[in-house]
């Protein structure tokens, strides 16, 4: 059973020039990217992204943060993607929660500048899919 997973390298992975990294590892790992693109973020599309969050203290910034610089944006395949990228990608908290060995445990430092992102259930999945990619 195949499921996609949307997947964003935040503009702190772009701007450091981990784009290839984040996508060699999806590749390594047998993932198969179905969609990929670079792009400019809208607070729209940034404050629909984060909307569970709406209500927490680090909203704001976060959303500035996303709509800073360029993101990557990519559809992800492959049994169990959800969950195979979220390990890829570590723990939300660079140092305390993400594994060496991880994206986040190995380039990432701070809670906001975590590099990546990734659907958290196939419902995320599903709601994010259309947000970023509404052509389908
Ligand atoms: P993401 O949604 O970006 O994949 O990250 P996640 O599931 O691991 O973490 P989540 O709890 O959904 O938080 C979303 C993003 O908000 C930023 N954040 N900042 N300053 C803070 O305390 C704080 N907490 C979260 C991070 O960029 C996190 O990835
Ligand atoms: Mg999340």
């Amino acid at each position: 059973m195949s499921e996609r997973t949307l997947v964003l390298v935040k503009p702190d992975g772009v701007e450091r020039g981990l784009v290839g990294e984040v996508i060699s590892r999806i590749e390594r790992k047998g993932l198969k990217l179905v969609a990929l693109d670079l792009r400019t973020v809208d607070r729209q599309v940034a404050e629909e992204h984060y909307a569970e969050h709406a209500e927490k203290p680090f909203f704001g910034s976060l959303v500035e943060f996303i709509t800073t610089g360029k993101v990557v944006a990519a559809i992800v395949e492959g049994p169990r993607a959800i969950s195979a990228f979220r390990q890829l990608a570590g723990g939300t908290d660079p140092v305390e929660k993400a594994a060496p060995g991880s994206l986040r445990g190995d380039y990432g430092l701070e809670v906001q500048y975590n590099l990546v992102h990734g659907s958290d259930s196939p419902e995320s999945a599903e709601r994010e899919i259309k947000l970023w990619f509404p052509e389908g």
